[in-house]
């Protein structure tokens, strides 16, 4: 598709909407298209993880709701790690409700999500009024919003039309909708938009979890399917690793994929 060989740096000298641009030219500028999912339950080790691999990512992806002391403090922490390093934070909610209930699970309670994550996340399968509700909130902040096209794990229902459904819904939204997470490019782009497509199930070492999740490494997701963004986990933090050694290995890997895919 037309924005496969495109750099980042191209895409975001064209691209409409200004959380895309902020992060394909902050990709570029650090040379990296990997995230980290640190999914821990501690504040002190949700900090520490983010402190040892900023200066690899472009984007930190929490699950604030796993980490049993959340505070105030966590969250002001972590945008000041995400200004020290230069990276975006990603918040994985997995929004799944009617507009209305989503608009007050992003804007407000503990977590107030839309304060302080850049991008967020929803399933496509409440249908478009997710998209507007999720918008009145974030869009006023500049943030963007990705629709969960596809999952990496097993027996994933979202294939076929639902998917071909959900890239039609993003495409009616791109003031606000940036992206996918996906297996693979997405078709949407070959009319004309440009939409970011991140990547879970990312590991150079194993094929699987034993709870379903599949891996492939990120040159089968980058360079073989088309995807924009590696997004790794325990690969990066599991037991026994040397978290800033494998940042820096799977930095590395994504970033020669994309370099190999857009060069001419
Ligand atoms: N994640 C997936 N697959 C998906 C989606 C999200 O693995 O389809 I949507 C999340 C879950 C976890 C991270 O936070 O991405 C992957 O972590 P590991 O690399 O540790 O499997």
């Amino acid at each position: 598709s037309s924005n496969l060989r495109k750099t980042y740096t191209e895409r975001a000298a064209v691209h409409p909407n200004p959380c895309a641009r902020t992060f394909l030219e902050l990709m570029e500028r650090k040379r990296s298209n990997l995230s980290v999912a640190v999914d821990v339950t501690s504040k002190t080790e949700l900090l520490e993880i983010a402190g040892k691999v900023g200066p690899y990512i472009c984007l930190l992806k929490t699950h604030i709701d796993i980490v049993n002391d959340f505070d105030q403090d966590l969250v002001d922490q972590l945008k000041a790690l995400s200004k020290k390093h230069d990276f975006m934070i990603f918040e994985d909610r997995k929004f799944a409700d009617i507009g209305n209930t989503v608009k007050l699970q992003y804007g407000f309670g503990i977590y107030r999500i839309a304060s302080w994550a850049d991008i967020t996340n929803c399933h496509s399968v409440p249908g478009e009024g997710i998209i507007s509700g999720l918008k009145e909130i974030g869009l006023p902040l500049n943030r963007g919003l990705l629709l969960l096209a596809e999952m990496s794990s097993a027996g994933s229902l979202a294939t076929g039309a639902y998917t071909a459904a959900t890239v039609a819904m993003a495409r009616r939204h791109q003031d606000f909708v940036i992206g996918f997470i996906a297996m693979r490019r997405m078709d949407a782009e070959d009319e004309g938009g440009d939409f970011i497509v991140m990547t879970p199930g990312v590991s150079l070492d194993v094929a699987g979890d034993g709870l379903g999740q599949q891996y492939r490494t990120p040159r089968e997701v980058v360079v073989e399917s088309g995807g924009d963004v590696v997004i790794v986990g325990r690969g990066i933090y599991g037991k026994g690793k040397n978290v800033e050694e494998q940042a820096k290995r799977y930095r590395d890997a994504g970033w020669e994929a994309y370099l190999e895919r857009v060069r001419r």
